[in-house]
């Protein structure tokens, strides 16, 4: 963490962050279909979007717009219960800043840059020198303070904070190119033969879609950028690229993630846009030594605080089930008599017994019914699992029903559900599972 610094302090009052909230999430499948991506729930208490604000508070960046669109109810109503702790008459604010018919020929975001193009006139009174933008679907603990004194430092124009990827994950990112000094020579969007990082042919320096900008350059270049009709708006596509070799572009390395001693080698940072990914991050957390240390008080990621009694799980007398190996349990659970591996059981989630949960994410108010096996997968909030229902044992079953992703991850949804229990009641009525014979399978075909 750099010293205490008052230049630093300066301009961290003079910054402005604001997070980009306003993408549809298709990626997500239907888990971003029903709300805003940055409020969909992670690591069974929290919300995407509680990553960058608590990284903005922890960073000491008490001036943030969260630049919402699409579904963003949930968002707001999250915003509202846990983050509006800040006060405009001591010029600090966390403000939802919505896209909105101005009558200026605006509307809808088209692109990230317009988003924050737009965003501006939301400023008020607030002039700050320093701009920061970031996403509001990365999971990631960041000192934005470190970013802020290199940006000073370097005298830049802009500053994109970078992580390295693996070669094969370059066509997902803004891949970039560097010099000695850190100073951008190439800035390439979602390359399909990216630039490596010298001497490491299988590593790529990926832009984190987290960018510090002198406000006066940004305001000029958003200007310029809005009156491009070839333009799609967009700072990966279209704004970076263009400022490479004109203006001063520099990359801040974003090196270490975790608490020390804990993987300490690995930066930890993952954009969790597709259903793979969100999914990978959140059995991250059921690591024994997870990469990404939710417990540590130095770097608190806050939410909204839920009224909620306490977890609980019920073993009956001489239960067959009841293991219970690396799982999350949020506040307001009830587990009875069930076997739940590597799996994250979110606020108000309710397992009836004899169930086998492996690599799942039960996210929060959903209910199982008895006798259920899931494997890698993701229920939906406020879904009801009927009995010995088995989702992640049979592709062909999961896919007629649900999205079932490349790397075998189902998810539940309400919907999906309904269609199913249609579809269902239609064809040939069917004997209820024998929990027992599909227990054996479940341990056979996913054993560890
Ligand atoms: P992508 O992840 O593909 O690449 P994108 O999905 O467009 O970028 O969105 C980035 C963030 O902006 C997300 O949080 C999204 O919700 C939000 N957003 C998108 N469109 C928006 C709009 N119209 N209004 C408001 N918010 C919007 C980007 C960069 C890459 C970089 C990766 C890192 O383009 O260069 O490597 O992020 O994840
Ligand atoms: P620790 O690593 O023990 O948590 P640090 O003081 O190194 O403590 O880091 C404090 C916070 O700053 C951590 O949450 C970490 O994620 C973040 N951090 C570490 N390295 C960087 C970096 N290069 N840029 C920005 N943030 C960082």
């Amino acid at each position: 963490m750099p010293d205490r610094n008052p230049d630093l302090d300066y301009a961290l009052r003079k910054t402005t962050a604001v997070i980009l909230a306003g993408g549809k999430g298709a990626r997500l499948h239907d888990l971003g279909a029903m709300q805003a991506k940055p409020a969909v729930p992670f690591g069974g208490s929290h919300r995407l979007i509680d990553f960058p604000l608590s990284n903005c508070i922890n960073s000491g960046i008490r001036r943030i717009g969260v630049a919402t669109q699409y579904r963003a109810q949930s968002l707001l109503r999250h915003l509202n219960k846990g983050w509006s702790f800040l006060h405009r008459d001591l010029d600090e604010f966390i403000e939802p800043w919505p896209a909105e018919q101005a009558g200026d020929g605006n509307g809808w975001y088209k692109g990230t840059a317009d988003a924050v193009f737009q965003s501006l006139r939301h400023l008020g009174g607030d002039t700050p020198e320093h701009i920061l933008v970031l996403a509001g679907d990365h999971v990631y603990k960041q000192d934005y303070r470190r970013m802020l004194a290199e940006h000073i430092q370097n005298d830049a124009d802009a500053t994109i904070s970078c992580v390295g990827v693996p070669t094969g994950k370059a066509q997902d990112f803004g891949i970039v190119a560097i010099d000695a000094t850190n100073s951008v020579k190439t800035f390439i969007e979602k390359p399909k033969a990216p630039a490596t990082i010298p001497g490491s042919p299988d590593t790529c320096l990926a832009s984190m879609g987290i960018y510090l900008f002198k406000a006066d350059f940004l305001a000029e270049l958003l200007y310029e950028d809005h009156h491009n009709s070839a333009s799609s708006h967009d700072f990966g596509h279209d704004l970076l690229p263009r400022l490479v070799g004109r203006s001063k572009l520099y990359a801040h390395q974003f090196t270490n993630s975790c608490r020390a001693g804990v993987s300490a080698a690995l930066p930890y940072w993952r954009d969790v846009g597709t259903l793979d990914a969100y999914w990978r991050a959140c059995l991250d957390l059921t690591d024994v030594h997870p990469p990404l240390d939710l417990y540590d008080t130095s770097w608190p990621i806050r939410t909204a605080p839920e009224q909620r009694p306490a977890a609980r799980i019920i073993l009956s007398p001489n239960s067959q089930f009841g293991q219970i190996r690396n799982v999350v349990l949020a506040p307001g659970a009830i587990i009875e008599d069930t076997n739940l591996d590597h799996s994250i059981v979110s606020a108000d989630v309710h397992i009836a017994p004899h169930c086998c949960i492996k690599k799942s994410v039960l996210l929060p108010g959903s209910t199982v019914g008895e006798g259920t096996i899931l494997h890698k997968t993701v229920v939906s909030e406020g879904c009801t699992i009927p009995e010995n229902m088995a989702v992640g044992l049979d592709a062909e079953e999961d896919k007629r029903w649900f999205t079932r992703t490349a790397d075998g991850v189902t998810l539940v949804t309400p919907h999906g559900l309904q269609q199913r229990m249609i579809g269902r009641k239609l064809s040939a009525p069917r004997r209820p599972a024998n929990t027992a014979m599909v227990h054996r399978k479940m341990d056979r075909e996913i054993a560890p």
